[in-house]
């Protein structure tokens, strides 16, 4: 009878990956585009990433700046709040950690506002982008950065949902409160955390 029983008796559907959090799903290969703004065309000569606000003194860096700070990398996993992840990418860039401290925020700085070359805004506490939680990143699993996925570079805060991942990243505002950005007055949650499926406002 083992060949009728057989299908009954086996382990069924794999084993749900314990990297996946509640309610997301292991998108492989495929790797969603999404922007609610048109795709810009960023100059590399022209281009900079600011730091400013409630900082000691405010730092820009130009593109070869940046590229020249020291290099950190993140390997993980992404999580989309329409609820597809990518689990073990590479992304290169630099930490968020060495932008702020050149900068050095000012005691009473409480958030910060990532900002887009292209108006998009994200607000994040600043103990979710200090302490090697998040990056500024321009190379994806060894490729530099597509424009659609926010080339040259784009901000990565891989332990909150993507939407906090601000593409064609321009800067940091350094704030004594909090503000939302765009999609956090459009309403998504305030803090975006996938593993408490902190997706909409009252999650
Ligand atoms: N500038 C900008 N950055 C953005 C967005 C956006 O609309 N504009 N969308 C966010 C959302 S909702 C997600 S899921 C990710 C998508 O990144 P991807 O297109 O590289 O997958 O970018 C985030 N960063
Ligand atoms: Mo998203």
């Amino acid at each position: 009878m083992t060949g009728i029983t057989r299908g009954f008796t086996g382990r069924g559907r794999a084993a749900r990956d314990p990297r996946l959090p509640p309610g997301q799903y292991d998108a492989r290969d495929d790797w969603p585009v999404l922007n609610a703004e048109p795709t810009p065309r960023l100059h590399l000569p022209t281009w900079s990433f600011a730091v400013e606000g409630l900082v000691e003194r405010e730092v820009r860096w130009t593109w070869d700046e940046i590229r020249a700070l020291p290099p950190a990398r993140y390997t993980g996993d992404i999580h989309c709040v329409t609820t597809w992840s990518k689990l073990g990418m590479t992304f290169d860039g630099v930490s968020v950690d060495t932008l702020l401290d050149a900068a050095r925020p000012l005691p009473a700085a409480t958030h910060v506002l990532a900002v887009s070359h292209t108006g998009y805004t994200t607000n994040l506490p600043l103990a979710d982008v200090t302490g090697g939680k998040a990056w500024v990143v321009w190379n994806a699993d060894g490729k530099p950065l597509t424009t659609e996925h926010g080339g040259p570079a784009r901000l990565l805060v891989p332990h909150l949902y993507f939407w906090k991942s601000a593409k064609w990243v321009s800067g940091l505002r350094v704030l004594d409160h909090d503000e939302p950005g765009f999609w956090e007055r459009n309403g998504y949650h305030d803090r975006g955390d996938p593993w408490q499926e902190q997706r909409y406002q009252g999650d």
